[in-house]
């Protein structure tokens, strides 16, 4: 019999314990120069507190049943808060509902512990009915945003479709990351909205955001790739314009679409972005993660766009709720320039890469742009290996 004094539940809570406790280790069989992979996922559905998933009271769950399961543990906002390395996860119970918790950790790759409660968001005058994916601004005016992707179903779907849904960017606020302000959810001109990032500076005395308007639910369509957009208010925030700052293209890997990841980082070279993209194959949607830089004089100029991706799905990371998908929309900087880059695989748990602001510099700067077909692909790599061969020191 299961209860919170039983003998059954002091060793699953021990087990738990060993499991969210576990050091965390470089994975050796991982080298490309620019980032290391580690041998496990940083959070899991398992490392929920038990106690949010299971009734202890031997009167009302005798057989100690875990009755609101996690299923997932994923893309997650991140920032670095009173030393602490921070992740807002999106959790997803088995019933479908994402919603947000609170975990950290002393060195960012292990030992990552949730608050005592997930996070309880006020909903506006529009009931959300799912929320996911923040993305943590720390801006320049005092506050940290999360930014999320607030869902509700399509009211003008036909009678029927129980699929249709309309996303939009809603907006909490937050000092110490226990109380939440909701602010008005942000108007765009685009109908749908998802992967919309808060830069952390004024522009021109407003608030700008990077968004990624879409047509419908699923399909970015038209909405052409990441906008850029400003607000005078935040406590209203209407974009009345969206400019395209980085466009999906045919036969990349970010031929479908693309989205801002984690807040981007300033450098002395520019604006550092991680974003994703989106292709298709006969398996499904495949997401990458890859990075561009833009201007700090105009940071909705793209000055650097190397080709490829920068991570892909790898080994295990393939496999999950849905296969074949890597996304971020959290990155840590230390004052040392170590840098942590907070990854889901496969909408099923969180990983972390880890690198250095310069190692990304380089990549992002040096990297050779996507010639965009194949046979420039062939003498851009001819022009390496005869490059190679001509070394001689
Ligand atoms: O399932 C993969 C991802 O799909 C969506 O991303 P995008 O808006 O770019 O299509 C999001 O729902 C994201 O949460 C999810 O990981």
């Amino acid at each position: 019999m299961y209860s919170k004094f039983s003998k059954e539940f002091q060793e699953m809570a021990k087990r738990h314990e060993e499991l969210v406790s576990r050091k965390n280790v470089i994975d050796t069989n991982w080298y490309n120069g620019c980032f290391e992979r580690y041998v496990d996922p940083v959070v899991t559905a398992e490392h929920i507190p038990l106690e949010w998933r299971y009734d202890l009271d031997i009167n009302t769950n005798p057989y100690g049943m875990e009755r609101l399961g996690i299923n997932a543990v994923m893309n997650s906002g991140a920032v670095k808060f009173n030393g602490k390395y921070l992740l807002v996860c999106r959790i997803e119970g088995y019933d479908r509902k994402s919603f947000f918790a609170v975990a950290e950790s002393d060195n960012g790759i292990d030992n990552f512990k949730f608050r005592k409660y997930p996070v309880l968001i006020d909903q506006t005058d529009d009931e959300d009915t799912n929320v996911y994916d923040m993305r943590l601004t720390r801006h320049e005016d005092g506050w940290i945003y999360g930014l999320f992707c607030t869902e509700r179903k399509d009211s003008a779907a036909p009678a029927g479709d129980t699929s249709s849904a309309v996303a939009a960017c809603g907006i909490v606020r937050t000092k110490d990351f226990d109380n939440w302000e909701r602010l008005a959810d942000l108007k765009t001109p685009g109908p749908q909205q998802r992967n919309v990032v808060l830069h952390p500076e004024f522009v021109n005395g407003k608030y700008a955001f990077y968004t990624r308007p879409q047509d419908g639910f699923i399909d970015a369509g038209s909405g052409g790739g990441i906008a850029w957009g400003l607000s005078d208010s935040i406590e209203n925030a209407v974009l009345t314009d969206e400019k395209l700052v980085d466009a999906k293209i045919y036969h990349t890997v970010k031929e479908v679409k693309n989205g801002c990841g984690a807040t981007p980082v300033k450098t002395k070279d520019g604006w550092l972005h991680i974003a994703h993209g989106v292709r298709n194959t006969a398996a499904g949607l495949r997401y990458v993660l890859y990075a561009f830089m833009t201007s700090l004089d105009d940071p909705s100029k793209v000055i650097y766009s190397p080709g490829g991706y920068f991570l892909a799905p790898w080994q295990s990371e393939r496999i999950g709720d849905v296969s074949n998908v890597v996304f971020s929309n959290g990155m840590i900087v230390d004052e040392d320039g170590k840098v942590f880059l907070y990854y889901a695989s496969s909408d099923t748990r969180m990983h972390v890469a880890t690198s250095t602001i310069d190692k990304l510099c380089d990549w992002v700067k040096n990297t050779p742009a996507d010639p965009l077909t194949s046979r420039k692909c062939v003498e851009q790599r001819i022009a390496l290996i005869r490059k190679n061969e001509n070394i001689c020191y």
